[in-house]
């Protein structure tokens, strides 16, 4: 490609000395809460978006006050584990820099909004003390890897969760940047120990994205990664991986050379006699994305483009040629759901685990639920880890039998029991992304509207007799799929202030994109379509079938 080509974000990358930039002047600059827009590029490889309260552009402009900038963190978490007293780091951490809010991201990790410029490095500094960073947990690199999030599921869970936290390691860049700026790291002289073969100085064209899943469940949305691995088991044995790859959600409105994509099965590695064949597969997998990803255009930068412009056997091909192995042809699997197991469940060891309901991922108190305090309690007993979920739940976990009761006693006197008994299937599968008022790409509302539209939801699917469905519904305030809407059940896609693109005819298990149904609707136009279509829903379905299954069936797609 042309260097003149190359776009924008290609040049700061390559100019900012290992994603240095100037970010530690930026910093130190008193005069405006905001760094400068090269260097918000850049914080991103570090963990971090510069942001502003969407809720106060109208005042703060009436006032000729700058924007209210903030900045939200958000940590790497592997497989998306942390020890009790990791959690109670967080806990004040988040109380001391930050709104106060921990929100749980779909991709099992954890965010923090509204962290001023000054307060960065002390919350970087305290989680440090803690043993978690942020490293590339944005960015145009590897991004947190996720994997099967609930260990009750399977005797192998461990060893495929080693999996994750491994690859995440093998995956980061090797610039010191992070160490120097926020941890006052003393600077590299010698620049070779900085080298990175993997990444070089352009790091790759757009983020990426693994993720492990272990059939049957497809609680992380395996194939909406641009590398999905999926463990291939028999007689309670991890054999290896099919490998999957062309994954992503994004898409623009208006924009019909961009879509969202489900990841394509390329081939199958084993781990029997060795995981080295899986590591070098997954490392070239990068290689070629980072050598024929697109770099002049972001929007069409991931490596879903890449795949489907040069194809499936070329990348095949390509990849043997690198790693100097082919892989083998896929193995047989099959997922059967997608959900996470609210209330309490034991796994193969006998260890207990307790999912409560958290709607949207959203930790805080407030004048129903003290959940936040009560998380902090069972932290303090030190008898649970706490571990998270693509679906945005959070489960207390590793809990020995002669502990559960401690844990229990705690769940119900802060009604948390009670609370998560309460919440209706619907609501609990539900995801809402981010949106507003901190997201600078929200077009709507998203967390902070479903719950009260699935309020208006649940009497009509009471009205059928469906209260009892597991309907997976899915909102984002934009077209970039942050809670991956293109794989639910029921989709809606924020176009502008309190309307929404409605998609239906996703399966149950996240093996089938959704169809867009109807564009632009308010929430009097959903609630009347979905009374119609849930009425056929009841009267017609076959025993057992699915509500997008069941759309599919009637051709309730555009
Ligand atoms: Fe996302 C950008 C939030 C999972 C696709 N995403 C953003 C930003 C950072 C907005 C921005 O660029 O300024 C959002 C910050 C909002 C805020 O205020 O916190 C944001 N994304 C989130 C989270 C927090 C949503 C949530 O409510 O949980 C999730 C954090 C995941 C994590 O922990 O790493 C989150 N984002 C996803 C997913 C789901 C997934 O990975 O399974 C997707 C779809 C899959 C994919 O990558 O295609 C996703 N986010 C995007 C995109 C579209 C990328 C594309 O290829 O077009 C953007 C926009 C971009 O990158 O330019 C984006
Ligand atoms: Fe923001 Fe859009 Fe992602 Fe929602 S889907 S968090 S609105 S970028």
């Amino acid at each position: 490609m042309s260097e003149n080509n190359l776009s924008g974000t290609e040049r700061v990358k390559q100019a900012s000395d290992g994603l240095r930039g100037t970010i530690k002047e930026g910093l130190a600059d008193e005069i405006t809460g905001a760094i400068s827009e090269d260097d918000t590029s850049l914080l991103k490889f570090h963990g971090m978006y510069q942001q502003d309260d969407r809720d106060r552009r109208d005042e703060r402009a009436e006032k000729k006050l700058e924007r209210l900038y903030a900045f939200m963190i958000r940590l790497r978490l592997p497989g998306g584990f942390m020890t009790s007293e990791q959690w109670i780091a967080t806990h004040h951490i988040a109380g001391n820099y930050s709104t106060g809010t921990i929100k749980i991201t779909t991709r099992q990790t954890l965010q923090l909004h509204g962290l001023l410029k000054s307060r960065i490095r002390p919350t970087i500094q305290a989680f440090s003390k803690v043993k978690l960073d942020s490293i590339a947990a944005c960015g145009d690199v590897n991004r947190n890897v996720i994997c099967a999030a609930h260990p009750m599921q399977s005797a192998i869970h461990e060893q495929v969760h080693a999996y994750a936290a491994r690859l995440s390691k093998f995956m980061l860049p090797k610039t010191r940047a992070y160490y120097e700026i926020w941890l006052d790291e003393e600077k590299l002289t010698d620049k070779t120990q900085e080298e990175d073969p993997l990444y070089q100085d352009r790091y790759l064209p757009r983020k990426f994205k693994i993720a492990l899943a272990i059939p049957p469940n497809n609680d992380i949305d395996v194939l909406a990664n641009d590398l999905a691995l999926i463990a291939i088991i028999e007689n309670n044995k991890l054999l290896g991986f099919n490998v999957a790859i062309g994954g992503g959600m994004g898409a623009t409105h208006g924009n019909p050379n961009t879509y969202p994509r489900l990841a394509s099965i390329m081939g199958y590695v084993s781990v029997e006699d060795g995981d080295e064949k899986l590591f070098s597969t997954v490392y070239e997998i990068a290689t070629i994305q980072r050598d024929y990803g697109n770099r002049s255009d972001r929007k069409l930068a991931r490596l879903k483009y890449t795949v489907d412009k040069y194809g499936m056997d070329w990348y095949k091909e390509e990849l043997e040629k690198r790693t100097g192995f082919a892989l083998e042809e896929a193995r047989p699997y099959s997922f059967t759901d997608r959900k996470d197991y609210y209330g309490w469940e034991q796994n193969h060891r006998g260890l207990w685990y307790y999912t409560p309901f958290i709607e949207s991922g959203r930790i805080l108190d407030d004048e129903k639920l003290a959940l936040k305090t009560a998380l902090l309690e069972i932290a303090h007993t030190g008898k649970a880890n706490f571990r998270f979920s693509c679906n945005q739940s959070l489960i207390l976990a590793d809990i020995t039998a002669k502990n559960k009761p401690v844990i229990d006693k705690i769940l119900v006197k802060y009604r948390i029991i009670e609370h998560t008994e309460a919440a209706s299937a619907i609501r609990k599968n539900s995801i809402a992304c981010v949106a507003l008022p901190t997201c600078g790409l929200a077009l709507a509302e998203s967390q902070r509207y479903l719950p009260s539209l699935i309020s208006r939801i649940e009497p009509i699917l009471e009205k059928y007799q469906l209260s009892d469905e597991n309907i997976i519904i899915r909102m984002t305030g934009c077209p970039n799929g942050c809670g991956r809407p293109y794989t639910a059940e029921i989709g809606f896609v924020g176009t502008s202030a309190g309307r929404y693109n409605m998609y239906l005819t996703g399966d149950h298990e996240g093996t089938r994109l959704n169809k867009i149904y109807k564009e632009n609707l308010d929430e009097t136009a959903i609630l009347e379509d979905l009374d119609v279509l849930f009425r056929s829903y009841k009267k017609e379905k076959t025993s057992g079938e699915k509500f997008g299954d069941f759309a599919l069936r009637q051709h309730w797609y555009k």
